[in-house]
């Protein structure tokens, strides 16, 4: 029987909507939903193959044991009962601390995977969490925090009715309009804009796709982002062109952050980040003087050691010249539920990692810390990790340093779809279930979406039997190791007991899902637009709903800092670039001359993907983009054989000449280089390309929001012969 099911993919924020055609349970077809009333403009190449996925060669299918060198299938009460009898053991010798888990991208595309992964967390009490913000955008968290008083409170873009697009360190023609908001099409509707006279300026080191379609390519220099920023903020606060009323009445601490550009000095700045003080001056002038103007930053500044310092000073730009909560600018989207209220409920306990001696930032340490918090002996060691849709190993600083510390661990646990790179040491692979597989209500990130909208996301087909959801897993370890999920006593009882009388029943809905939590949130939905959201809604909606327009005036009522005033210059930000200020720019030493860049692939999810054959040609991989006047000096031709090293690592590729890249800086796409294993039959692995961030040093990252500095390291290339 053939049917189709409109849903939306839920691999990117663009949450493009997808009609799918199925097949008995197989998938036949993915389309774009073009009925979808809020994400129809978009739809990639990455969605249309998600069946691939689903229909992996080497998918994980059942819970997989680590014996010897193989892997042998076990079933889930085994799997459950070894893994919490081996963590309950550690925990009785060494503390709670002893267990701690990894999360990736993919979890936060789960409605339910991250909540009730942190339920199994607080059950068994531990410090030792990791997230993948410390790889991507932990910079947001910590500005939202500091200037609008939540980490979570994340202005989105009114792209619709903006004159002047400053679009630094990101490159939406590949990436879409994704970070923290879901702007579906944003790109093509900037675009449109720009059809309409509207500008686009692209500051990027790299001649990016994006930046083919800017009016103004502005080449910074890499890392120095803070710097034209900063530069631009003072040349607008110099010339009194700011929002005198926003200024006054919105923003709190002009006075330091006018101290602080006074100290700064313009030429000094210009050469900071290398452009000339006339194109920052007319930038900023163009920019305070559009009658709508955004600023957005992505991970082309976060990802660098000045990064949270970029990052506030972009949000500065949009506040001083009064584009906060104003058509055209950054908008707050309050969705239907109180997201900030609930996040204010679950603030996590402050922790001091054991080895570093750093805070936890956004509830989880960082990435960069885990090889020496599993290879240093002492009280508090992590000795049994769990990795939840993850790839640390190639998605974060030196993954020769963290795989080899995998290897020490007492227990790897793995959830994941396919065993990659960072799985190879696992003693426990646990199958997962694919999006297309699962049912969401993403009904806490609602306030990410760029206008008011809800859609559940609906199962297109079944699961393999045996594979599983990761709150169930989560659900069920935490009652096998006896410890009070979300450490509320009482819960696990209950879930015992509804699983009891669904049996009794025969009614396996009566068993505690995380539909129950769907219902209770919307139970507790807020009016949009003077409608409350209903379940029918919901369910009555299948390509999803728009709760009317978009919507102004909610920005100031949602900030969550005491005088409801946005603080412009929090002083630890302050000290932060008066830091960087003191110091030299960084220069690469003599023999690793150039910086390395990074770009993304539009036919890859960072380090995943990239295997499957609708996407990706066979023998691709990840050539050294250099700029051809640096390659003559290298004795580089197109095509050839090269060795490219910084002192953390190496690694050996083909070299393509391209004049992209500014001179002095090399571009390696990161993902690359994760081997794909095959604990089913035990084929050989399958691995294309290298991973850049072996060259990446695991020291370097940016104090304030603790995210490596992946792009910017220091390496050479030579030529292999
Ligand atoms: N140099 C450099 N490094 C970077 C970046 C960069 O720009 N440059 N980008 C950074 C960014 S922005 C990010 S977000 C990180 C990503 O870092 P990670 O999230 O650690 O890595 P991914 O490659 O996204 O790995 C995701 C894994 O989740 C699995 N998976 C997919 N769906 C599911 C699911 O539903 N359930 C389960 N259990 N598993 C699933 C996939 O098979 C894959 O193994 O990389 C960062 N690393
Ligand atoms: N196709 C595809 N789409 C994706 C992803 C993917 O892997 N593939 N990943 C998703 C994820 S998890 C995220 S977080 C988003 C990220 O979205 P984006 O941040 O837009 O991602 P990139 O395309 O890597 O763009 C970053 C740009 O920053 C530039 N850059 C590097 N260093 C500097 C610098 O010092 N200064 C400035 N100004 N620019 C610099 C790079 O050259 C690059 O063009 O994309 C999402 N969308
Ligand atoms: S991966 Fe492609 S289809 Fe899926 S949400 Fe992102 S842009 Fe849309
Ligand atoms: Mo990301």
């Amino acid at each position: 029987m053939v049917r189709t099911v409109h849903t939306f993919c839920r691999y990117c924020l663009a949450a493009c909507g997808v009609t799918v055609t199925v097949e008995d349970n197989r998938v036949r077809k993915i389309a774009a939903d073009k009925d979808n009333p809020h994400s129809w403009h978009d739809f990639c190449a990455k969605g249309r193959t998600a069946a691939e996925v689903v229909e992996h060669p080497r998918r994980i299918l059942t819970p997989m044991r680590r014996v010897g060198d193989r892997y042998e299938p076990a079933g889930w009460d085994e799997a459950i009962r070894d893994i919490a009898e081996r963590m309950n053991a550690l925990i009785d010798a060494d503390g709670p601390d002893a267990v701690g888990a990894y999360y990736g991208n993919p979890a936060g595309y789960s409605a339910s995977n991250l909540v009730f992964m942190n339920g199994w967390l607080d059950a068994v009490g531990t410090h030792n969490r990791y997230a993948v913000g410390s790889v991507d955008q932990n910079v947001v968290h910590v500005v939202a925090e500091a200037m609008y008083g939540s980490s979570l409170m994340v202005p989105v873009s009114d792209v619709d009715s903006c004159e002047f697009f400053l679009l630094v360190g990101a490159n939406p023609a590949v990436s879409a309009w994704n970070w923290l908001e879901s702007v579906p099409g944003g790109w093509r509707r900037a675009l449109e804009r720009q059809r309409r006279g509207a500008r686009i300026v692209v500051v990027d080191p790299v001649r990016t796709e994006s930046a083919d379609r800017a009016d103004v390519h502005v080449a910074v220099r890499p890392g120095q982002d803070w710097a034209l920023l900063l530069a631009m903020v003072k040349v607008i606060l110099d010339a009194g062109m700011e929002h005198r009323g926003d200024c006054a009445g919105l923003a709190d601490g002009m006075p330091a952050l006018r101290a602080l550009v006074d100290a700064a000095d313009l030429d000094d700045l210009a050469g900071r980040c290398e452009v000339s003080r006339t194109q920052i001056v007319s930038l900023a002038e163009d920019f305070a003087g559009a009658a709508t103007a955004m600023v957005i930053t992505r991970t082309g500044v976060s990802l660098q050691a000045g990064g949270t310092v970029a990052e506030w000073l972009g949000h500065v730009l949009n506040v001083i010249t009064g584009r906060m909560d104003r058509p055209g600018g950054r908008r707050f989207e309050p969705g239907y539920i109180d997201t900030l209220r609930l996040a204010g409920l679950a603030e996590p306990t402050p922790h001091r990692s054991r080895v570093a001696g750093r805070d936890l930032v956004a509830g989880a340490h960082a990435l960069a810390e885990l090889p020496a918090e599993i290879s240093t002996p002492g009280p508090g060691q992590l000795r049994a990790l769990l990795i939840n849709c993850g790839n640390p190993v190639i998605s974060g600083p030196d993954g020769a340093a963290l795989d080899a510390a995998l290897q020490k661990l007492d227990l790897l646990v793995v959830i994941d779809l396919v065993q990659r790179e960072s799985h190879r040491h696992a003693h426990w692979l646990l199958p997962a279930v694919h999006w297309l597989e699962r049912d969401d209500l993403p009904a806490l990130t609602g306030s990410m979406h760029d206008e008011p909208f809800v859609q559940y996301g609906r199962r297109a087909v079944e699961p393999p039997p045996q594979a599983r959801q990761e709150w169930l897993i989560f659900v069920d370890l935490a009652l096998a190791m006896r410890r009070p999920l979300f450490g509320a006593r009482g819960l696990n009882g209950f879930i015992r007991a509804s699983r009891r009388l669904a049996g009794l029943t025969g009614r396996p809905g009566v068993a505690f899902t995380p539909r129950w939590l769907d219902r209770l949130l919307l139970l507790s939905a807020r009016k949009v637009n003077g409608r409350r959201l209903r379940w029918r809604d919901v369910r009555d909606n299948p390509h999803g709903l728009v709760l009317g327009p978009r919507s102004f005036g909610h920005f100031r009522a949602a900030l969550r800092t005491p005088g409801k005033r946005v603080r412009v210059a929090p002083p630890e930000f302050v000290a932060r670039a008066r830091e960087l200020l003191a110091d030299a720019v960084p220069v690469p030493p003599g023999d690793y001359p150039f910086v390395l860049g990074n770009r993304r692939n539009r036919h890859a999810m960072n380090s995943w993907l990239n295997e499957l054959p609708g996407l990706h040609p066979a023998g691709k991989h990840n050539a050294v983009f250099v700029h051809p006047v640096d390659a003559a000096a290298l004795g580089i031709t197109d095509g050839d054989r090269v060795r490219v090293s910084s002192p953390t690592g190496s690694v050996e590729t083909t070299a393509a000449l391209s004049d992209r890249p500014r001179r002095g800086l090399v571009v390696l796409e990161h993902g690359w280089g994760s081997r794909i294993f095959d604990p089913r039959s035990g084929g050989a692995p399958i691995s294309f390309g290298v991973n850049r961030n072996l060259l990446v040093d695991g020291a370097a990252l940016d104090p304030l929001s603790q995210t490596s500095a992946l792009g910017g390291a220091h390496v050479r290339v030579e030529r292999l012969d």
